[in-house]
């Protein structure tokens, strides 16, 4: 048993006491769930319904035809946990993020959530016209006991109805340890946008409190031809385009960012920390490092690395988004690509298959009038906060292994370890 290890035992044990003095792990917290009858905060559960009714033209009557909406729930947790870098003896990296607990009994959120951040933030995927109920518990920093930090929900660039559920510190409430908030969105703006926890921004934000947020448009099940007389249909889309010019076949959620060990390290062995030499050593795309891109699904827990004796540990999957891409020569392939890095701007590539852009910033690529600004590149480039909509024709591609990959070579690293970080494997197959 190392040094580590023991101090870790030591904050867990702790961190324990202080839970249950303050009975944090026996708080109930309350998600509201249109639909949900047994308080689980799942709304599909047998002889339950997701529906919910709502008046639609505003005339206080909620029973006129076709005003019937689907309300999706979902709770996440704010805490801390550890996530395992792509280092050749890998390494696990404390952080604090979101884990899913979507399900769980609303009386077996505070127990259950201890340790459950993920990374990145677990994905939210809408359709356009649902209205998301999205409940955040505040489950604590099992292994810095000493903050008492409050976590808040902000999707990024959503044009959100009311400042109270923007997750602005200023303008909205933050949620403390042992509570919990439930957000009302109605979902109107398809696009691809991302969110982050907004308290002490800098920080939590690079601690890893960041995700992949993208909603379907009302489009999606129309078949349209693009372009016109090619033979190629579409049945889903980035945006409401009106005419398939945005359809495409496989999607891709991928998040740029990258962490910087030492701010990490400092957090977990309760260092000042060093906002101002912050300088990220870990590039990564969904929250892992290359080869670990190219695994399809979630990366094996973290567990084996962390003494057994540090309570409420789960065997929770922890990297559960992965960068996989594979599609069928003749396939369009979508990348929702976002960048929620506070340190760096992030360049990526890719040889041999060009990608158009045809979104920027959550909206559609076109001109006042409705023209197309879409343009093909080899290499886009986000700043924090940017997202695009990247299209990837394989129409006219051989069939094989192709690269996603930043140019900027120093970024192609793990920590000090060099050919890994911000890269991903375009699996082609050939048409049958
Ligand atoms: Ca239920
Ligand atoms: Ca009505
Ligand atoms: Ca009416
Ligand atoms: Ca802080
Ligand atoms: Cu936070």
């Amino acid at each position: 048993m190392n040094k580590n290890t023991v101090s870790l035992m030591v904050r867990a044990v702790i961190a324990g006491a202080i839970l249950s003095c303050a009975g944090l792990a026996n708080a109930t917290v309350y998600s509201q769930c249109p639909g949900d009858l047994n308080g689980d905060g799942d709304n599909t559960d047998i002889g339950e319904s997701s529906i919910v009714t709502h008046d639609l033209n505003g005339d206080g009557d909620t029973l006129d035809p076709g005003e019937v909406n689907t309300a999706k729930c979902m709770h996440l947790t704010g805490g801390d946990g550890y996530i395992q870098m792509a280092d050749d003896t890998p390494r696990p990296l404390y952080m604090f993020g979101f884990g899913d607990l979507t399900g769980t009994p609303d009386d077996q959120i505070m127990l259950e959530g201890v340790l459950s951040a993920e990374f990145p933030a677990p994905n939210i995927e809408l359709q356009q016209g649902e209205e998301f109920y999205l409940t955040l518990s505040n489950t604590g920093m099992v292994m810095r006991p000493d903050l008492f930090d409050p976590h808040t929900v902000h999707f990024h660039g959503y044009p959100n109805a009311s400042s109270i559920f923007d997750g602005l510190p200023d303008t909205a409430v933050s949620i403390n340890m042992g509570a919990s908030i439930t957000y009302y969105y109605n979902i109107q703006d398809p696009g691809t946008y991302m969110y982050h926890c907004h308290v002490e921004a800098t920080e939590h934000m690079q601690m890893g409190m960041l995700g992949n947020l993208y909603i379907h448009p009302a489009q999606n099940g129309t078949t349209f031809e693009y372009p016109l007389t090619s033979g190629r249909t579409f049945d889903r889309f980035v945006y409401n385009d009106g005419d398939g010019s945005t359809g495409y076949d496989v999607e891709v959620p991928i998040q740029l960012g990258s962490f910087d060990s030492a701010f990490h390290d400092a957090s977990e062995s309760v260092q000042p920390l060093p906002f101002a030499e912050m300088a990220d050593n870990y590039p990564m795309l969904n929250g892992r490092g290359y080869p670990d891109t190219v695994i399809a699904g979630a990366l094996p827990s973290v567990d084996t690395h962390l003494d057994p004796g540090i309570p409420f540990k789960q065997g929770r999957q922890t990297q559960p988004v992965d960068t996989h891409i594979e599609a069928t020569q003749g396939e369009k392939i979508l990348l929702r690509i976002s960048n929620l890095n506070v340190t760096r701007f992030y360049s990526i590539n890719t040889l041999g298959i060009p990608m158009e852009v045809v979104g920027v910033g959550a909206k559609q690529h076109v001109g006042p009038s409705g023209k197309k600004l879409y343009y093909k590149t080899q290499s886009v480039t986000l700043g924090g906060g940017e997202a695009l909509d990247v299209m990837l024709d394989t129409a006219d591609v051989a069939a094989g292994k192709y690269y996603l990959y930043t140019g900027n070579l120093n970024y192609l690293s793990n920590g000090d370890e060099d050919f890994g970080g911000m890269m991903t494997e375009i699996i082609v197959n050939p048409a049958i």
